[in-house]
């Protein structure tokens, strides 16, 4: 990790991009991962907007672990890590591809969710806001196919996650971009780098003429542009803890 280690001391601005794997360390699957939620028949469809209008409930039994068991969830090591170098400086901002709220429950301050996050819900037919909360509490005790619907109409509340088929959330996209382009240092953490356009942001750390390095276990369409790419998060967010304010 040395040569990560001392890219992350000289640099002004570092921004992350992160991805699923940094929560598999909290018990949290990822899509792509050996253990990923991939592998689970009809997971394509889960988070598919055109599947949710047909059928809600392939979202809502396919995510009440993932999504709604969220709440009794810990920040990880890279969470830890990543607030820890904000602290002593360097750290500008994260963009984030996890829609679970980890990032914020750590302490980071500048967090742009590229793909949303269930925080809210919104009514698919009238628009009425449900909280992440009360989504819980009406999904408390129902069968796993249950589809909480809004009171007023009856249409499904959905999750402010990005669904296939839907456009990113405009302002975080184009913070997320902007952190991109002035990145001195662009950490690529547990992505696998796949899913466009947010796989494309570290390209636009290169066209600034920033570095890129990945920490990822499987290898990425990336690891060509990389200084380097190094498999083991855990380290990685070892070696980051140890550092100290320059
Ligand atoms: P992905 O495509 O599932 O890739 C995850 C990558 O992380 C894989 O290449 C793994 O090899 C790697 N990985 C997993 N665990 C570790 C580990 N312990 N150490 C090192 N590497 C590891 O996930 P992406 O985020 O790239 O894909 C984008 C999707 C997945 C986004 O839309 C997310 O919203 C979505 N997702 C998010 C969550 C979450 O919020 N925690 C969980 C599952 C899926
Ligand atoms: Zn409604």
């Amino acid at each position: 990790m040395k040569q990560l280690i001392e890219a992350l001391k000289k640099s002004r601005r570092t921004a992350a991009l992160t991805g699923a794997g940094i929560s598999t360390l909290c018990g949290i699957p990822d899509f792509r991962g050996p253990q990923g939620l991939y592998a689970q028949p009809d997971a394509e469809r889960i988070f598919d907007i055109d599947w949710f209008d047909r059928d809600p409930s392939i979202y809502y039994r396919g995510c009440r672990e993932l999504v709604y068991g969220l709440k009794d969830r810990s920040p990880g090591p890279v969470h830890k890590a990543l607030k820890h170098l904000e602290d002593i400086g360097g750290l500008d901002g994260i963009a984030t591809q996890n829609i679970d709220m980890l990032h914020q429950k750590a302490g980071s301050s500048t967090v742009w969710e590229v793909h949303g996050s269930p925080l809210l819900h919104h009514c698919r037919n009238c628009g009425r806001a449900a909280t992440f909360d009360e989504v819980c509490a009406m999904l408390d005790g129902k069968e796993a196919a249950f589809v909480p619907r809004c009171p007023v109409c009856g249409a499904a509340f959905k999750p402010d996650i990005t669904f296939f088929g839907e456009a990113l959330p405009e302002k975080a996209f184009a913070e997320a971009q902007a952190l991109a382009i002035r990145a001195e240092v662009m950490l690529a953490l547990g992505t696998s780098l796949t899913v466009f356009p947010a796989a494309g942001l570290p390209r636009l750390t290169l066209q600034g003429g920033g570095k890129l390095f990945i920490v990822n276990a499987q290898p990425t369409p990336l690891d060509r542009f990389a200084v380097r790419r190094y498999p083991d998060l855990a380290e990685f967010a070892e070696a980051v803890l140890s550092l100290r304010q320059a």
